[in-house]
């Protein structure tokens, strides 16, 4: 299943969001506050090596990415295997 890393007050976590739900693609939520030391926070970092939201994992293809744009078209792309 895919996870995503986001922030509740992102402009565009909130549109990555939008289309999750419009589109029904279950997901696991990690829940980060941008430029905190929190354990999920770090987690981010040490992933992609950015503190920056929103962030795609999606474990079944090895496949991770920055940036809403691309998420959203990763997801709608691949929508049927999600
Ligand atoms: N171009 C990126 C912009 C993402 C972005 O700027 N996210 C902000 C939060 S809304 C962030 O993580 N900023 C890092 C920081 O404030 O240090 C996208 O579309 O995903």
């Amino acid at each position: 299943m895919i996870e995503l890393y986001l922030s509740e007050h992102c402009p565009y976590c909130v549109k990555v969001r939008n289309v999750m739900e419009e589109m029904q693609i279950p997901y696991v939520l990690r829940p980060v506050i941008v430029r905190s030391e929190t354990p999920v926070a770090l987690e981010l970092k040490g992933r992609g090596g950015k503190a920056q939201v929103p962030y795609l994992v999606d474990p079944d293809r090895n496949v991770e990415m920055y940036e809403s744009d691309d998420i959203i078209d990763y997801v709608r792309k691949h929508s049927d295997a999600l």
